[in-house]
């Protein structure tokens, strides 16, 4: 998420109406002077509060008060060097994402549909993607709504391997693997997790043990 969907009240302009996004900002100080709270109305019903301790950003939270974007909301929180940490975002569909950093760098989201008790939105239950620390995708990981699992491990950003585990019994397998070769895709079956080639069976742990 960058700033340039705000402006901080020094550059705020003076005698400009209407030819800034925002529509008001208001800022609270401590007893020592110190930014507590700053509250962000912009002109599309959108309201961004942010939070300090000490001066030090705590937690930023965006509302869409008038529906006017895809989500209801979302919240960032922040490391003690005041970099992002963490982002949950609420969609209006009820799915939510939540998006895990490490100094900074995105290093885990994890997506997950509306809990309504009858599938949700969409046809899988739990997504995550996990980053290295150079921010390319490593590996993604769907939880499907029948309980089947699909892996999907990446290098360099070129899909490297897809793992498909039957969890509803309907396959003669356990474990499918699929590695893409130069000379094409090499698909193997396996009966239990214990004949996987360890390259893969260590990331295959139930998917919601990636999750907070
Ligand atoms: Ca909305
Ligand atoms: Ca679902
Ligand atoms: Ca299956």
């Amino acid at each position: 998420m960058s700033q340039t969907d705000g402006y901080r009240p020094w550059e705020a302009p003076t005698g400009d109406e209407g030819a800034y996004v925002w529509d008001s900002i208001e800022t609270y100080y401590d007893a020592s002077g110190q930014v507590e709270n700053r509250e962000t109305v912009y002109d599309n019903g959108v309201v961004k509060n942010e939070y300090y301790t000490e001066g030090a950003r705590q937690e930023t939270v965006k509302q869409d008060l008038e529906d006017s974007m895809n989500w209801d909301s979302i919240v960032f929180n922040y490391d003690e060097n005041g970099n992002i940490a963490q982002a949950t975002t609420l969609y209006d569909d009820g799915s939510s994402r939540n998006a895990q950093y490490e100094d900074g760098t995105l290093s885990l989201v994890v997506r997950m549909d509306t809990d309504d008790g009858m599938g949700g939105v969409y046809d899988w239950a739990a997504k995550m993607y996990a980053y290295a620390p150079d921010g390319t995708l490593e590996i993604s990981a769907t939880a499907l709504d029948n309980g089947d699992e699909i892996y999907v491990f990446f290098d360099e950003d070129e899909k490297a391997a897809r793992i498909e585990k039957d969890v509803d019994g309907s396959d003669p397998w356990q474990f499918q693997v699929t590695e893409y070769a130069e000379t094409g895709p090499v698909v193997t079956t396996y009966d239990t997790i214990d004949e996987v080639p360890d390259v893969y069976a260590d990331y295959l742990e139930p998917m919601y043990a990636y999750s907070i």
